[in-house]
C-alpha cells in the first residue's frame, strides 16, 4: 500500500543535444517529465512506497513513460492507457542560459482525466496526497478530478500537500490566482516558490506575503528565497539554508525534488526544519543533472552525502 499518492500529466520530453536550441538542433535526447511523477520517482528512490496515476495514450510514448516510471519502483496500477487521445509532449531548450518549454499537450490523454477515474479507496489508504496546480490548468475535467481527489483525501484523514506550480503558458495569472489560492486553503502543507507568491499575492513585500500565508490553515514551505527555504507557521518563520550546488546544469525539476525530499521527511516524522533540509539537499542534487528527475539520489546516496563518506572509484 503506497504511503504517498500523486497524479497528474507526465509528458515525453525532447531536449536538443548541444547548444543550438530546438530550431537548429539535428539531434534530441528523448526523456520524460511531469511534476507529480517527478515527485513520485523521488519518493521511491528515497525508499518509500508511492503510487502515481494518470491517463496516458496507448501509443509508444505512453508505453515508454509507463515502463520507465514502473521501473523506478512507483506503483502504476491505477494508470490507464487510452486510444481516445495521445500522450502529451514537451520540448525544452536552454539557450544563452535561458530555459524555455514548449508544450504539445492540448487535448492529451492526461487532460481527459475526470472524477470517474479516481479510485477513492486507493487514495484514502495513503498517508499523504500530493497535488499540483498544473492539473487544474489542463482542462475542466482534470480540474474537477483534482478537486475531488483533495475532497476524498480530506474525508479519509489523508494529509494534502499542494504545490501551486504556476504555469503561465497554461492559463492566465488571474484564473490561476483564483483557483490556486482557493485550493491552498484545503492543504495541510502548501509548497509554493517565493516568485509564485509574489505573483499570486501581487506584492514583493515578504512580511505581507507571510501574513497572507498565515491566513491559511496550512503550514507553508516557501522555496527559493535568498538561497534558503522558509517554514512559515503562525508561531514564526524559520529559514533553512540551501546546500551549495557545484554546477547548475538544468534547474527544472528542482522544486519537485524538493517536494520529494520534504515528503520523505514527513513520512520519517522528521521535524519540519529537518524535512525541509532533506528537500533542499534533493533540490541541490537535481539541478546538477540534465532532465527533471534523473539527478534525484537514492537513500544510500543521501546518507553517504550527509556523512561525507568517501567515494570508492574502483
Ligand atoms: O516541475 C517540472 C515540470 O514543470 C515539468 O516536468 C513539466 O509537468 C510539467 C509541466 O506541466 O510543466
Amino acid at each position: 500500500r503506497p504511503e504517498m499518492i500523486t497524479f497528474g500529466e507526465t509528458m515525453a520530453l525532447m531536449m536538443p543535444n548541444g547548444s543550438k536550441g530546438i530550431e537548429y538542433s539535428p539531434q534530441f535526447q528523448s526523456l520524460f517529465g511531469g511534476a507529480e511523477s517527478n515527485v513520485a520517482i523521488g519518493v521511491a528512490r528515497l525508499g518509500h512506497r508511492v503510487g502515481w496515476f494518470s491517463r496516458l495514450g496507448k501509443d509508444p510514448l505512453g508505453n515508454y513513460i509507463l515502463k520507465k516510471i514502473r521501473g523506478e519502483g512507483v506503483d502504476v496500477s491505477r494508470v490507464e492507457q487510452t486510444t481516445e487521445a495521445p500522450t502529451g509532449l514537451m520540448f525544452r531548450e536552454v539557450v544563452n542560459g535561458k530555459t524555455s518549454v514548449y508544450y504539445y499537450r492540448k487535448g492529451s490523454a492526461a487532460s481527459t482525466l475526470a472524477p470517474q477515474h479516481l479510485d477513492a479507496d486507493y487514495i484514502g489508504q495513503a498517508q499523504i496526497l500530493h497535488v499540483t496546480g498544473i492539473t487544474p490548468a489542463l482542462s475542466a475535467t482534470s480540474r474537477a478530478a483534482a478537486r475531488e481527489a483533495i475532497r476524498i483525501a480530506k474525508a479519509a484523514g489523508v494529509k494534502v500537500c499542494f504545490d501551486p506550480n504556476l504555469r503561465l503558458k497554461l492559463w492566465s495569472l488571474d484564473e490561476a490566482r483564483e483557483v490556486l489560492l482557493d485550493w491552498a486553503k484545503e492543504a495541510d502543507y502548501f509548497l509554493p516558490g517565493l516568485d509564485e507568491l509574489k505573483l499570486l499575492y501581487q506584492t514583493d513585500n515578504f512580511d505581507e506575503i507571510v501574513s497572507r500565508l498565515n491566513e491559511l490553515d496550512a503550514v507553508s514551505i516557501v522555496k527559493g528565497g535568498n538561497d534558503e527555504t522558509y517554514v512559515v507557521e503562525k508561531s514564526g518563520v524559520t529559514a533553512v539554508p540551501y546546500f551549495k550546488a557545484e554546477k547548475v546544469v538544468d534547474t527544472v525539476g528542482a522544486g519537485d525534488g524538493f517536494c520529494a525530499g520534504f515528503i520523505v521527511g514527513l513520512l520519517k516524522q522528521y521535524s519540519l526544519a529537518e524535512a525541509v533540509r532533506l528537500g533542499n539537499l534533493i533540490g541541490c542534487l537535481v539541478v546538477q543533472t540534465e532532465g527533471d528527475w534523473e539527478g534525484i539520489p537514492t537513500w544510500e546516496q543521501v546518507e553517504a552525502f550527509l556523512t561525507n563518506k568517501a567515494h570508492v572509484e574502483r
